[in-house]
C-alpha cells in the first residue's frame, strides 16, 4: 500500500460532484452506484442503512503520523454519499473514546499498514484495500457492460489486487497476474480463473482489459492499449503513462481514495453477509 500524501487528497473534496459526473459518463453510474455494485446491492437498497450509521473518523498518530487532509478528506467524500460522519478532534485511543461518546456506531482508522472501517455493533471490518479491489473491478464491470469470459491483465499482487482477483474471477473473468515480487503471487496460484504468468507484458498480451494495482509508475504505456482496452488504475502513483493518458484517458477509471472509501462505506451498509 502506497501511503498517500497531502498532495495526493488536497483535491478531492472539491472535485467530487465533478469525479462523479465522470464515474457517470465512464460507468453508466456515480461512486455510490459503482460502490453498491461491488457489494451485488442497488444504491436505493443502502440508503435506509445510512440513517442508521453514524460514522466516526479517527485521526491516528502511530507510524509516520497524520496526514494533513486525510480525516477531512474522508469525511468529505463519506458525507458526499450521504454518511453521518464527524472527525473527532482527539487522535487515537482518545479519539475512539470520543467517537463512542458521541453516538459513533461505526469509526473509520487508519495506520500506515491498515486502513479500516468497523462497525461497532457486529464487528464487522470492511478493510481498504479489499474494498479498492472489489471497487475497481465493479467500476471495470460497469464500464465493460460485463467481464463474463473476459480476460484481465492484473499488475500487482498485494491486497488491492487480491481484492480485485476475487472480484473479478466472481464476474466471470479470467485474470492473468503479475507481480516482480514472487511471495505475494504464491496465494493467487491457488485461486480458480487465475494464472500467474511470469511478465507484465505477458499478463498484459493474453487480455481485453486491465487492472493496474502497482506502486510503480508506467508499467502501462500507449502502445499497450487497443480499440477496446479498458483500464482500472487504482495503483499510487498511477501506472499509466502521461502520454496514454492523453491519447486514451476516457478508457481508464483512477482515483487515489475516492472508489475504496465508497466501497467500504457500501460493505459496512450491507451487512456482515458481504464480508
Ligand atoms: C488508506 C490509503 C489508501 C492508499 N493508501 C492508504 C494510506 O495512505 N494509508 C495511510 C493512512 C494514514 C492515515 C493517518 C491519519 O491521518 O490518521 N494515520
Amino acid at each position: 500500500m502506497t501511503r498517500l500524501a497531502e498532495q495526493d487528497i488536497c483535491y478531492i473534496v472539491e472535485r467530487l460532484e465533478r469525479y462523479d459526473k465522470i464515474l457517470r459518463d465512464k460507468t453508466g453510474g456515480g461512486l455510490m452506484d459503482i460502490a453498491a455494485f461491488a457489494v451485488d446491492a442497488a444504491a436505493a437498497d443502502l440508503r435506509a442503512a445510512k440513517a442508521k450509521q453514524k460514522i466516526g473518523i479517527v485521526p491516528v498518530t502511530a507510524g509516520q503520523g497524520i496526514i494533513g487532509g486525510f480525516s477531512d478528506t474522508v469525511r468529505g467524500i463519506l458525507a458526499f454519499l450521504g454518511a453521518q460522519v464527524f472527525v473527532t478532534k482527539a487522535t487515537d485511543v482518545a479519539g475512539l473514546a470520543e467517537a463512542t461518546a458521541n453516538g459513533a456506531t461505526a469509526v473509520f482508522i487508519a495506520d500506515d499498514q491498515t486502513c479500516s472501517l468497523i462497525d461497532l455493533r457486529t464487528g464487522q471490518v470492511a478493510d481498504n484495500s479489499l474494498s479498492t479491489g472489489k471497487g475497481f473491478a465493479a467500476a471495470l464491470a460497469m464500464q465493460a457492460g460485463s467481464l463474463q469470459g473476459k480476460s484481465v491483465g492484473l499488475l500487482g499482487a498485494g491486497p488491492v489486487g487480491y481484492g480485485a482477483a476475487q472480484a473479478l474471477t466472481a464476474r466471470g473473468a479470467h485474470v492473468y497476474v503479475y507481480d516482480c515480487q514472487a511471495e505475494p503471487l504464491r496465494k493467487f496460484s491457488s485461486m480458480d480463473g487465475v494464472a500467474v504468468v511470469d511478465s507484465a507484458a505477458a499478463a498484459l498480451a493474453q487480455s481485453d482489459y486491465y487492472f493496474e494495482a502497482t506502486t510503480a509508475s508506467a508499467t502501462i504505456q500507449v502502445n499497450d492499449f487497443c480499440a477496446t482496452t479498458l483500464v482500472a488504475a487504482p495503483g499510487v502513483p498511477l501506472g499509466v503513462t502521461a502520454e496514454a493518458m492523453k491519447c486514451y484517458g476516457s478508457r481508464v477509471i483512477s482515483d487515489t481514495l475516492e472508489i475504496g472509501v465508497a466501497t467500504m462505506l457500501a460493505v459496512l451498509l450491507k451487512g456482515k453477509q458481504t464480508t
